[in-house]
């Protein structure tokens, strides 16, 4: 096992708080939805128990009609805004006991346990009794989504807040904090106080991201109000391919199972999930997957590392991933001159574009890993190796960071990524990398 290795195992197990792994100590003290499905993924290799309880513990934050929220408060800690009491999620009549959140997170569940149920193969261990468990519940998720989240039965889910989108800040959503005002609420953030304030989003956005929390409380997180009034209501090209990704996997999976009606449903959901992603979110001038925003119902024609995920979900045909590839060599990712290593999080030609802020530039690990499984799955294996090599520079040059620096130059003057440190799935995705995918 290379030292790396043994590391990253180390941040997994400081942040393994009784039953659950969290992100990042202080920074985020919870439970988080697309963060545990990552980390579970870490855990499988060396630590198949701890990587179903990772699951199990999130699922005991679902709701009656499937929904699974973005945080589940098992714990206590004052150190992150907004807490349970701001999300106050038991308006809802759907809510459970357990104190969680009320928006979600990108669903990448499904996949998730087919890479555990592949780990276990491998360590001859018997996956099925788990997987029998779990099936339901996940299938029960997306259930949810295709019958609360896609008003015109397009194939394509909606997501009404910015923090369900997983990016958190990308100047996508600048457009949309532009079509509406807010009130100017008295609060206290956290984030601030613990990182570097320029690394992340400012106190105005937190003000729209506060009002859609406010706004979804008054309509006590009822979906028919929240599609007929939010006013953030949008398709997104990384969401629906996690759960296209996990429809995929769920439908191997549940073959398996002889689970044969929800896999025919799963099929149904697919096909028409797949051929909306190619006719309503490809961008033909971009060359790229985009976000549409259904309430103003407009394309916002902007590329982010979100743009190629559909790889991962085997959603393009093989010419358009081709298209998509001509971003990493010489192209508006890699740098005319590839002065950046890849995948900047936002577009490094865009005005807009800010490589240390967040969501808004700097390199992600889950969105590089996102990309590297989802060329391989296309056979672009000299690609794949080069997203690999360089998402391993940023590990073994400067530890287990929330996100990096794109450019190749800025790079040599630093001694540190951005955001937070022992960041779990920066290492548990690590781990994947360096075991899985030699
Ligand atoms: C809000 C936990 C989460 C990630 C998100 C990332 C960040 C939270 C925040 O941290 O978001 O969910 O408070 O900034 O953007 O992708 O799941 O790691």
């Amino acid at each position: 096992m290379t030292d790396l290795v043994k590391r990253a195992q180390k941040v997994l197990l400081q942040n393994w708080k009784e039953g659950f792994t969290i992100p990042c100590e202080g920074l985020y003290p919870f439970q988080w939805n697309w963060d545990s499905g990552f980390i579970a993924i870490g855990w499988a290799h060396f630590d198949l128990e701890k990587a179903m309880q990772e699951i199990h513990s999130l699922l005991k934050g679902q709701w009656k009609n499937g929904f699974l929220p973005h945080i589940v408060f098992h714990n206590e800690s004052e150190s992150y805004f907004p807490g349970p009491e701001v999300h106050a999620a038991f308006l809802s009549p759907n809510a459970p006991k357990i104190r969680t959140s009320g928006i979600t997170q990108p669903p990448v569940l499904g996949f998730v346990l087919e890479l555990l149920y592949q780990v276990c193969k491998k360590k001859q261990y018997d996956s099925f009794p788990f997987l029998k468990e779990v099936y339901a519940k996940v299938f029960q998720n997306h259930h949810y989504f295709y019958t609360h989240r896609d008003p015109f039965n397009e194939g394509l889910v909606y997501i009404c807040h910015n923090w369900e989108a997983g990016t958190d800040n990308t100047p996508v959503w600048d457009l949309i904090w532009e079509t509406f005002e807010v009130p100017e609420y008295q609060f206290q953030r956290k984030d601030t106080q613990l990182i570097d304030a320029s690394h992340r989003p400012s106190n105005k956005e937190y003000q729209y991201y506060i009002h859609l929390i406010e706004l979804f409380k008054q309509w006590r997180y009822d979906d028919a109000m929240i599609s007929k009034n939010s006013p953030f209501l949008i398709q997104d090209p990384l969401f629906n391919s996690m759960l296209i990704a996990s429809n995929n996997s769920l439908i191997r999976l549940g073959k398996m199972l002889n689970e044969n009606e929800m896999v025919s449903q799963l099929e149904n959901w697919n096909q028409s999930a797949k051929n909306a992603m190619n006719q309503k979110l490809y961008d033909h001038e971009q060359k790229g997957y985009v976000y549409y925003d259904l309430r103003n119902q407009r394309i916002i024609p902007y590329l982010s590392s979100s743009s190629f995920t559909p790889l991962f979900a085997e959603i393009p045909s093989m010419p358009r991933a081709n298209e998509l590839l001509m971003h990493f060599n010489k192209g508006r990712f890699s740098g005319y001159k590839n002065e950046n290593y890849l995948c900047a999080s936002f577009d490094p030609q865009s005005p807009f574009f800010n490589s240390k802020k967040y969501w808004r530039g700097p390199i992600w690990i889950n969105l590089n890993w996102l990309i590297y499984m989802g060329m391989k799955k296309y056979g672009f294996d000299k690609e794949a190796e080069q997203i690999r090599q360089d998402t391993l520079f940023f590990i073994e040059k400067y530890g287990f960071y929330e996100y990096f620096e794109p450019n190749k130059e800025t790079n040599k003057t630093l001694s540190k990524g951005y955001g937070g440190n022992n960041f779990s799935w920066s290492a548990a995705l690590a781990i994947d990398l360096l075991t899985n995918n030699q």
